[in-house]
């Protein structure tokens, strides 16, 4: 990736920041800052402009020496007297420098007078008042302080399903590997499928159970043992992400993997009904007082229960319990359903994979067809396409075509909603194509009534067959524009078009609740991956997880049809 003249900018007002914290030379600090906003302002790229033999010196504001640090960011991204400042600065209080509203000036008064030093604390102080008594603050300030502090320290310590799945996948065949062991599995909110973790929560039926728990905290990535006794244990990663680990027998398992996938609120409800026939449920099994009536599977306790088996994905107390009891439990869609990718980049956007390579990789991965969706005209970061391009596309992949019996690209674009929910090709470049996908990349802020309008608008073009990322949401970074949400899945409906399931772990948009209404609605789906890579084609189990936890079935979604019932289903 080539280091931005934006980039550099940053890295300036970054040591800017860090300096002045540390109480450092006020000459030198404005230094930094002029040239952050001389470098920022540039209209050519820094390193294009040293390549063609200019002096950056000759600069306003800029003297040698700083010449010599935008040069090395320039071409290497980095400059040692930051790495090094960035360094010997607390983590907590380089947190507290990006909370909007708190400058290095503030996070300063901060510590000096209160001693915080993380965005918990942060809270903790805003949260008892104290924040607003120092000098330059008030009440208000200290309310968005609160905000921002908790919202920042929720994210901090919530996991990403693949940050997730990278950590525990190899540490559970790790732990699988000592002896006696027979069955295991990582339960918790991790087996549920949900957005994010919070931690891990392993467990596992073995024999010996000190044995599995000594092997276990001997891993290799374990930074801190928090608590080891004979069959349960809690340490910490090297990536500071928590792990629990309990270790059963195997008459128990099924009781222990369903206590420990929760969720805490569907346990509650399984207790109550427990209760209700005069049994008890807990982490060891189902007792008729003392006798254990269940508990070496999951299975066995439902059906105790009367209930069929609850997949881990709805055991969330949204209603579950009540479905399975009256049989109307739904048969949730699986990765196997799925005949085809409907959101695709190649490098002719931002992909970083050409078109042959995509298609191999979807061909490889058992699909019958995919939608190539580069970006729009307006989308210039994304280098996208405009009408004379996509045309030149859309030949490629009809060539291509030709040249494959059992597999189709269809032609599409992942085309630019304007502010006026107006589209940025013209109706001739898109009706060359199979269909058009449209998605919002600006102007995220208009009042909820106009940018419900806006999306409206874009779908009552008959060529726009799938709205893409639908609430705009970025998971722990960005909320959803404000929208009606009721009337998009209405006016979707109406239309025919249909809705995405965004498999981008940080989109998965539309999010669980959106996909239960859309099913309610009738209104259809589509689950995509929004795929730049080869390798992100592999987000449609993020996709397929999202659209489970949602309640959907294939019937729900469109691209579970084959080519000529996927075909039938676009408008017109
Ligand atoms: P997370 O880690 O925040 O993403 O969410 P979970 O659901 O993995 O929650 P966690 O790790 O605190 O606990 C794992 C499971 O253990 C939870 O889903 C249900 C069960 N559990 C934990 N505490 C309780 C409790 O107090 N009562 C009941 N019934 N179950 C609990
Ligand atoms: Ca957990
Ligand atoms: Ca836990």
């Amino acid at each position: 990736m080539p280091v931005l003249n934006s980039d550099i900018a940053r890295s300036l007002e970054k040591l800017a920041d860090l300096i002045e914290l540390e109480g450092g030379n006020p000459f030198r600090i404005r230094a930094y800052r002029t040239a952050a906003r001389v470098v920022g302002e540039l209209p050519r790229n820094v390193l294009a402009m040293t390549t063609a033999g200019e002096d950056l010196a000759e600069l306003p504001g800029i003297g040698k020496d700083l010449a010599g640090k935008i040069e090395t960011l320039a071409e290497t991204g980095h400059i040692a007297v930051l790495d090094e400042m960035e360094k010997k600065t607390p983590p907590g209080l380089l947190a507290l420098l990006d909370v909007p509203g708190l400058g290095p000036k503030r996070v300063r008064i901060i510590y000096d007078h209160l001693g915080i030093r993380s965005l918990s604390d942060l809270a903790t102080a805003a949260k008892s008042g104290k924040i607003r008594g120092l000098p330059g603050f008030g009440e208000k300030t200290e309310q968005r302080i609160l905000q921002e502090a908790e919202k920042r320290a929720g994210a901090a310590a919530r996991i990403k399903r693949p940050v997730a799945e990278d950590v525990a996948e190899p540490l559970l065949r790790y732990i699988r590997g000592a002896e006696g062991v027979k069955e295991g599995a990582i339960a918790g909110s991790y087996r549920r499928r949900k957005e994010t973790v919070g931690d891990l929560d392993i467990v596992v039926a073995a024999t010996r159970g000190p044995e599995v728990i000594e092997r276990f905290v001997a891993y290799e990535d374990v930074a801190q043992i928090l608590a080891r006794g004979p069959t349960r244990s809690s340490v910490v990663l090297r990536n500071g992400m928590q792990v629990d680990l309990r270790v059963v027998s195997a008459a128990n398992y099924g009781a222990a993997l369903m206590y420990f996938t929760g969720s805490k609120a569907h346990n509650i409800a399984l207790r109550g009904i427990a209760a209700a026939r005069g049994l008890k449920l807990n982490e060891y099994g189902l007792f008729d007082g003392t006798r254990r009536v269940a508990g070496r599977t999951e299975e066995e306790v439902y059906r105790v229960f009367a209930l069929p088996y609850i997949e881990p994905e709805l055991r969330e107390d949204h209603g579950e319990i009540e479905a399975a009891r009256q049989g109307r439990l739904p048969h949730l869609v699986t990765p196997a359903d799925i005949r085809g990718d409907l959101h695709v980049h190649t490098s002719e956007s931002d992909g970083r994979a050409s078109l042959s390579d995509m298609v191999k990789a979807a061909r490889t991965r058992g699909y019958a067809y995919m939608a190539i969706s580069d970006h729009s005209k307006r989308v210039t970061v994304a280098h996208g396409l405009d009408a004379k391009r996509l045309a030149r596309q859309s030949d490629k992949i009809a060539r291509l075509n030709e040249t494959l019996s059992d597999f189709t690209v269809l032609r599409s674009v992942e085309v630019d909603i304007l502010e006026d929910g107006s589209l940025d090709l013209p109706n001739e470049a898109l009706a060359g194509l199979d269909f058009a996908v449209g998605a919002i990349h600006s102007a995220f802020d208009l009042p909820r009534d106009k940018q419900t309008s806006r999306l409206l608008k874009a779908m009552d073009n008959p060529h726009v067959a799938v709205l893409a990322h639908p609430t705009g949401r970025l998971i722990e970074q960005r909320g959803a524009y404000d929208l009606d949400i009721e009337r998009v899945l209405a006016g979707a409906r109406e239309r025919g078009c249909a809705l995405e399931v965004n498999g981008q772990p940080d989109r998965l948009d539309l999010n669980e609740w959106h996909c239960r209404l859309a099913k309610e609605m009738g209104v259809k789906l589509v689950l995509s991956t929004d795929a730049h890579s080869v390798a992100e084609l592999g987000f449609m189990r993020y996709a397929v997880d999202q659209a489970r936890r949602g309640w959907l079935e294939s019937d729900n979604i469109l691209n579970t049809r084959d080519l000529a019932g996927f075909r039938a289903s676009l408008r017109r």
